[in-house]
């Protein structure tokens, strides 16, 4: 069954059209524009799920959104892989980046791109808030040393997840000062074939 990929230009749903193309499943791509003044998603992708954002794909009958659950439906559909390793230890960390990406990581890079909107006092809670975040690209720059893809030695759906999230503190924080190992793993996915498939397919991405 072909998968219909909900996508919204410039958004997370690039990732799901990324694994897709690293599984070599079949997909059609439904592309959305957002509204230039307010950013938003059009009124349109409320009819495929109440939510209204994107990423949301329709596989058969079965609709499922939120990037992670999509991810891992993906995985299941492809029989497991780039899904969770065999080790232990690799399995588990596959599992926590894969909750981390949007859990954790996208929560602080939001609130920056709040403040950043702000007249006058935005730039001070800028000031304010931005040794929080940078926990978080030590945390992520700290793991990247220590191995060459976020589960382990292989690269899985969990480094799919946490690109957009990387991709957008790149654009919106300028991270890569002094962090030479998430240049170099955003450089190394950058290169792969199915990722530039994907952006061909996907339309405007500015994060690349
Ligand atoms: N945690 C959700 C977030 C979904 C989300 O907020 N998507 C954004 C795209 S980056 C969106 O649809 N924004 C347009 C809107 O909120 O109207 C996921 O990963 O799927």
């Amino acid at each position: 069954m072909t998968v219909i990929v909900h996508h919204l230009e410039n958004s997370r749903s690039q990732r799901v059209l990324w694994l897709l193309e690293e599984l070599g499943l079949a997909y059609d791509v439904k592309r959305y524009e957002r509204n230039k003044a307010t950013m938003l998603a059009p009124p349109e992708l409320k009819r495929v799920h109440p939510l209204g954002k994107s990423p949301v794909i329709e596989d058969g009958g079965t609709v499922v959104a939120e990037t992670g659950a999509i991810l891992e439906y993906l995985v299941d559909k492809a029989g497991g892989r780039l899904g969770a390793p065999a080790q232990r230890e690799d399995a588990l960390r596959y599992r926590h980046f894969l909750h981390y990406a949007e859990g954790s990581l996208m929560p602080p890079l939001l609130v920056m791109l709040v403040l950043a909107r702000v007249p006058l006092f935005g730039k001070m809670g800028l000031k304010k808030f931005r040794p929080m975040a940078e926990v978080h690209f030590d945390y992520v720059e700290g793991q990247l040393a220590s191995r060459p893809w976020f589960a382990g030695d292989s690269f899985t759906a969990a480094d799919v997840m946490m690109s957009f999230p990387i991709e957008a503190a790149v654009g919106r924080a300028g991270i890569l000062e002094g962090r030479p190992h998430i240049a170099a793993w955003l450089e190394k996915i950058h290169a792969r074939p199915a990722y530039q498939k994907a952006l061909a397919a996907g339309g405007p991405y500015a994060y690349a």
